[in-house]
């Protein structure tokens, strides 16, 4: 990877978030010079090298046991995750009319005024609520995005009553809606988990059932239209802390990932989610697979979201690869938890691509305190 393609922002202390504004990009949006906090630096406005076009992966097959199928399968994961860790699939058994009511609820989410968002904001040191694309950088993305928890077995947290209790009772059949979705969601990730052992030559259930009481975090996406498009991110470069992520843009597209040196537009298909491998899968993996480094471009003319299902295993579950995986080379990374990478990522100045890289330092050194 050229050094030119990546993105490197000034570190900021979490107390200095306070002094941030809070922007209402719905006000923004119609003025033709967006404020300087927005504008990113020239060097970092790195354009699209071309477009995405690897074949996409059918899980009809696979799910069915079919052995050809499969096979095909487990060919395009392998190289598509040890290059760079993104692939697409279709035929993935979530309803085209769920994803749809997803976002139908969010656009009633992000038409909800400011004030009323403000009260629901983010903690600093949490996920859950609204954000204004306030933490951490001192440049700021293009987006507003909300976002929520499930948790696998026994679930303790259920959407519909997050949605309520935030949100109100008007907010219940968007709870249902997103409740519904994430059920559906989890089922896929564990069938992308035996997908994802399959392709690195381990045991079909060895990363499953970290995953089978594991959590997840959703976030929507909104990006109001954006006159400097061609001056900030929707979402700047960087890579995902959790072990996968699944992914659905819609019609507008913006999506792009980096390929080796080039960053490659993913043109929307409203049947296909995208996979990214994150930061823990990467390491579960030994280094072999990549975590995705992404990107959203806003739009000048229209407005833009994306429904995000982030993949977590249970808290305490200690992200170690398997011995196959370590066989004849040495460990890449030391032995973490899901809890203190969580705990970190939402706690400190977001390195982007390098969130891995300053984590461990942070952890061996500092013998953080988490609860799990
Ligand atoms: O909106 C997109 O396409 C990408 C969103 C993303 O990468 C994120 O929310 O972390």
């Amino acid at each position: 990877m050229s050094s030119s393609t990546l993105v490197s922002l000034p570190l900021m202390k979490p107390k200095d978030v306070n002094t941030l504004h809070l922007f209402d990009l719905n006000k923004l949006q119609r003025q033709s010079n967006i404020p300087t906090q927005f504008m990113w630096p020239k060097e970092d406005m790195v354009g699209t090298d071309g477009v995405f076009d690897e074949p996409l992966i059918d899980l009809e097959g696979f799910v069915k046991g079919d052995e050809i199928a499969t096979a095909k399968a487990i060919k395009l994961v392998k190289t598509a995750c040890t290059n760079h860790g993104f692939f697409q699939v279709i035929n993935h058994g979530v309803d085209a009319d769920l994803i749809q009511a997803a976002y139908r609820e969010i656009d009633t989410i992000f038409e909800l005024p400011f004030n009323k968002k403000l009260d629901f904001r983010r903690k600093s040191d949490g996920y859950a609520g609204f954000s204004f694309a306030d933490r951490f950088t001192p440049i700021l993305p293009w987006k507003e995005t909300f976002s929520f928890g499930h948790r696998g077995m026994n679930s303790d947290l259920p959407v519909v009553d997050y949605f309520t209790s935030t949100l109100g009772q008007d907010f219940e059949q968007a709870g249902r809606v997103y409740q519904k979705y994430c059920e559906k969601m989890r089922g896929l990730s564990l069938i992308i988990m035996e997908l994802l052992a399959l392709s690195l030559g381990v045991d079909r259930s060895y990363y499953r059932k970290f995953f089978e009481d594991g959590t997840s975090i959703t976030r929507c996406n909104y990006y109001p239209p954006c006159k400097n498009s061609d001056a900030t991110f929707g979402t700047g470069p960087h890579t995902d802390p959790n072990s996968i992520t699944i992914l659905h843009q819609d019609q507008v597209g913006g999506l792009e990932i980096l390929a080796g040196d080039k960053w490659l537009a993913v043109p929307p298909r409203q049947d296909a989610l995208a996979i990214n491998i994150g930061d823990t899968f990467m390491a579960f993996s030994n280094g072999i697979y990549k975590s995705c480094i992404h990107r959203a471009m806003v739009n000048e003319e229209r407005m833009r979201r994306s429904l995000v299902y982030f993949v977590n295993p249970k808290e305490d579950i200690v992200v170690r690869p398997p011995e196959d995986l370590v066989v004849g080379s040495s460990r890449v990374y030391p032995d973490f938890t899901w809890s203190y990478l969580l705990y970190f990522a939402s706690n400190h100045p977001r390195t982007n691509v390098r969130t891995l890289e300053n984590f461990f330092p942070w952890l061996l050194s500092s013998q953080p305190k988490v609860h799990t």
